[in-house]
């Protein structure tokens, strides 16, 4: 089901025009906060059954966040960085590109690894401190998760130097905040991926906080307008609208794929709970900012689109059926996570065996059946 055919160049023609303009330009929105299509999203068409595939995965990665937040209240887990508010940036972005595209995020990357079918045991395993990380990055293209803030940009850049050389059709997703844009490791990647024009794609989640700091103390130059510094293209997109995320996204990862250079999109979003199950955000934020961001949620954004074209109640009343069985899964998979044998640290640190490693991991093993004995 297809709202309008697009035109196949609509989008091009609006993006490139911006590009053309150095000032800062408001976020790209094909569908307003009423959920109503813009007069772009009017223009370009708005594919409804992508909408509807993307809402449940929207709600799904709402569902795994309030379970996961009420399991570290239960002690189940040690902590948990919330995504709520940001899930249409992340469903958007991820299902912008190929399967088959590495992607390095930072730690608040639950949709995504949802949308990379990573189980929810897999995603809360390192939450839980049982695992140093949760899942293999070679299974589902997601490198696992990065706490020192803008590395995993410098890692997505090295990894795009040697798709390079594989001359593989790959483009490197990678995810980082508002924060972490002003750390030099993020620089130097995006100076470094477009000294060497290599197909990175960088994605910042500008979610207005890093944790008390608010954006706008920590940067005078927007972040979409600030890439052309670097000789990367940036793109400014309305991060609540997940059809636009979307639509940008793919734009832009199909201009790194033809090996036009590294491109950044800048996703404005907000994060609607505390930086992590640990922070308070009533201490540095206001009842009223919270509100206004409130009424621009994203998941409710897309289910008022999704009533507006017809889609009827029975799906909603399936979704919701669905998602109370997810939620149960959750704590099924958390609950049931248990230390993990630390020997597994070995066979993750080459991507092939080594003889270095299986003689440490031998030494490690019979050094620690020895303690157990
Ligand atoms: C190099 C480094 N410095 C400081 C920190 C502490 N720290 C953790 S999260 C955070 C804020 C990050 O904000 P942002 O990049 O906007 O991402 P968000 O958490 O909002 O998703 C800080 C300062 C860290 N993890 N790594």
């Amino acid at each position: 089901m297809t709202l309008t055919v697009p035109p196949p160049t609509a989008l091009a023609t609006v993006l490139e025009a911006r590009q053309d303009d150095p000032r800062a330009t408001p976020p790209l929105q094909l569908i307003d906060e009423a959920g109503e299509p813009t007069a772009l999203g009017v223009q370009v068409g708005i594919d409804v059954d992508l909408a509807q595939e993307m809402h449940a995965d929207m709600v799904l990665a709402r569902r795994l966040d309030s379970e996961a937040l009420a399991l570290q209240r239960q002690g189940e887990l040690h902590l948990w960085l919330m995504s709520w508010g940001q899930e249409a940036a992340q469903v958007g972005s991820v299902r912008a590109v190929r399967d088959t595209d590495m992607i390095f995020p930072s730690y608040r990357e639950h949709a995504v690894a949802l949308c990379r079918r990573i189980a929810p045991a897999d995603i809360m395993r390192q939450w839980r401190g049982v695992s140093h990380s949760g899942w293999d990055p070679a299974e589902s293209k997601v490198h696992i998760n990065s706490l020192v803030l803008g590395t995993q940009t410098l890692h997505a850049t090295g990894y795009a130097a040697g798709v390079r050389m594989d001359g593989a059709d790959e483009v490197v997703l990678t995810y980082f905040g508002d924060g972490a844009a002003s750390q030099g490791d993020v620089n130097e990647a995006l100076n470094w991926a477009a000294a060497s024009s290599l197909p990175v794609l960088f994605f910042c989640q500008n979610n207005q906080w890093a944790i008390s700091t608010p954006t706008d103390t920590q940067m005078r130059t927007p972040l979409h307008v600030r890439a052309a510094g670097f000789g990367v293209t940036g793109y400014h997109v309305d991060g609540n609208d997940a059809m636009a995320v979307h639509a940008v996204t793919r734009y832009a990862a199909e201009q790194v794929r033809r090996g036009v250079g590294p491109a950044l999109v800048e996703a404005r979003t907000y994060r609607l709970a505390g930086h992590s199950s640990s922070d308070d955000p009533q201490r540095y934020r206001t009842d009223d900012e919270q509100q206004q961001w409130l009424a621009k949620d994203p998941v409710v954004r897309l289910e008022r689109f999704l009533r507006g074209v017809g889609v009827e109640e029975a799906h909603f009343a399936d979704l919701a059926a669905r998602a109370d069985a997810f939620a149960a899964t959750v704590r099924e998979q958390c609950r049931a996570l248990h230390g993990e044998d630390l020997a597994s640290v070995f066979d993750q640190t080459y991507a092939e065996p080594h003889p270095v490693m299986a003689e440490e991991r031998a030494a490690f093993v019979a050094r620690r059946d020895r303690a157990v004995a």
